[in-house]
């Protein structure tokens, strides 16, 4: 997968892009980041690229031009899914991972200041939000969705995690994990994870993913029974 991001912060993603699972898909030529400076594409001898907004009011708006100009090229290269983070986006969820993951080239932009001059988003193939909150800028955003998605390009995980991958696919939330040591403060491991019998800790972990999901996430549990029942008729 080939990932071009379009900022006016490229330094933003150095570190995040060389460590951990990023940087190894990285090195493994498995996803391939391209880093972009929208200033680039400015044409005033400030590299400027926001301007005050038409009607008035407090803070500044991207200009159009350097953002048409910068996807003019980078569309020119070949085929992209062309994505804006922004708080108004469609919500980014696992699901959206999933379906960004089987794409062969994603353009990710990143918005500063009060937004992007609205003309933009006739670019733009989709906008994403990854919460109700509002960041400084759509880097921290990207970072998220870069990340989510890059562990499920093939080949970027090993199999021991993709089995929990599937569990959220489910719709479930994990169930709790342990390691040594068996007593520690006083607080013990449950005994059935200790008792060698795997049938009994397959169903221990099924019963306290189902517990768990239903007392703290029961919104997921909905949703996956929607998702087996099929479309239902309204009403
Ligand atoms: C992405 N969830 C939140 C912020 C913005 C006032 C101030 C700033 C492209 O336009 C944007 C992008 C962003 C950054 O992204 C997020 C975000 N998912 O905040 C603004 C809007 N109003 C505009």
């Amino acid at each position: 997968m080939l990932v071009d991001i379009v900022t006016i912060f490229p330094g933003f993603f150095a570190s995040p892009l060389a460590t951990g699972l990023l940087g190894k898909a990285g090195e493994r030529g498995l996803v391939e980041v391209r880093l972009h400076d929208l200033r680039d594409w400015a044409t005033d001898r400030h590299r400027s690229v926001d301007d005050a907004p038409f009607g008035g009011g407090a803070g500044m708006v991207m200009v159009p031009g350097p953002w048409f100009d910068a996807l003019d090229e980078l569309e020119a290269q070949g085929p992209a899914r062309v994505v804006l983070l922004a708080p108004d986006g469609r919500r980014f969820d696992h699901k959206v991972a999933q379906r960004l993951a089987a794409e062969p080239r994603l353009i990710l932009c990143c918005g500063r200041y009060e937004g992007i001059d609205e003309r933009v988003r006739t670019r733009v193939d989709e906008v994403l939000s990854i919460g109700d909150f509002v960041l400084a800028g759509g880097e921290t955003a990207a970072l998220v969705v870069l990340e989510a998605v890059a562990r499920l390009v093939p080949g970027v995980m090993g199999n021991a995690d993709s089995a929990t991958d599937e569990s959220f696919a489910a719709g479930l939330l994990e169930y709790p994990q342990y390691t040594r040591p068996a007593v520690y403060r006083g607080l013990e491991v449950p005994a059935v994870l200790r008792s060698g019998d795997h049938g009994a800790v397959a169903r221990w972990r099924r019963d306290q993913a189902l517990d768990r999901t239903r007392r703290l996430r029961p919104d997921l549990l909905e949703q996956a029974e929607e998702d087996a029942d099929g479309p239902q008729a309204p009403g």
